[in-house]
């Protein structure tokens, strides 16, 4: 049964959410709501997902066991600063892991992905929907891997899940409250201020200091991970010791 459950709660991200056991993806059902109205801060939840999209129409493994949203957000800001918003969330996953398991030590690897032991354990997908100049809305996708026991090839490779970090079951609702909770404090932190996101980014980098092969088309380029400047993008300092900024547009890969 695909029962759709509503929940009323007082925050404000929470504050309604639209629960499924399964559906294509999140982030469609909530771009739906986002278009006929539906207020800043509603949530989609489902267990399973059919269809889950990573970055670039990429394919998001999604069964029972994560923990797979998408939040409603009507930031007022003329151009989507879509970088800013992935790492925001991945923060905010970051965050919501050292708070219940102070032991593991999450990173992020620019701009959307969230790897514990150098594995991915969770990652961000932002969509933005524009009016001309403005942002009418965006979807903020979140995928967790809380209780998956096994991943298919090639991804057993590269990926991991909370409880394989921490061997025990973690509940969804209880997990889902306290994320959401993280990501409220850092979206309203960032209308004034997003610098202390990018303090918290740099010192949760995995990439950082280390050297990185970029690939922009079928451009590709190579240079020292130096910095994360203001708006989140990445300075790169080049071989031929130039620097160079990137987006979250660029297809990106670590040597
Ligand atoms: C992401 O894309 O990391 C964004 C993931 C966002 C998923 C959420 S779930 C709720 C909402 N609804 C959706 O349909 N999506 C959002 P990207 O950086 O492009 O990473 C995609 C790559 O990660 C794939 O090409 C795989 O290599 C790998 N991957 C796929 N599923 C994974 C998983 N469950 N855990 C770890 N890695 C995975």
């Amino acid at each position: 049964m695909n029962e759709q459950k509503f929940i009323a709660k007082k925050k404000f991200f929470g504050k309604k959410i639209y629960s499924y056991a399964w559906v294509d993806s999140t982030m469609k059902i909530a771009y739906s709501l986002a278009e006929e109205g539906a207020e800043e801060g509603t949530v989609v939840v489902a267990e399973e997902q059919s269809q889950g999209k990573g970055r670039g129409n990429r394919y998001w493994f999604s069964p029972v066991g994560g923990l797979w949203f998408s939040i409603i957000l009507r930031p007022q800001i003329a151009l989507p600063n879509i970088t800013q918003l992935n790492i925001l969330g991945a923060i905010g996953i970051i965050e919501a892991i050292r708070k219940d398991f102070f032991l593991l030590s999450p990173q992020i690897r620019w701009p959307n992905d969230v790897l514990i032991r150098k594995k991915k354990v969770g990652g961000v997908l932002c969509r933005a929907k524009s009016m001309g100049k403005n942002v009418d809305f965006i979807i903020m996708g979140i995928g967790i891997n809380l209780n998956i026991d096994e991943f298919p090839s090639p991804l057993c490779f590269t990926a991991t899940s909370l409880k394989r970090e921490i061997g025990h079951y973690i509940p969804r609702e209880v997990f889902l409250s306290g994320i959401l909770r993280e990501l409220e404090k850092l979206y309203i932190s960032s209308k004034d201020n997003f610098s202390s996101i990018i303090e918290k980014a740099r010192l949760f980098s995995s990439l950082l200091g280390r050297q990185v092969r970029v690939r922009m088309g079928k451009k590709e380029f190579i240079g020292l991970a130096q910095d994360l400047d203001e708006r989140g993008e990445l300075v790169i300092r080049l071989e031929n010791g130039t620097y160079k900024k990137i987006d979250n547009r660029e297809d990106f890969f670590i040597r």
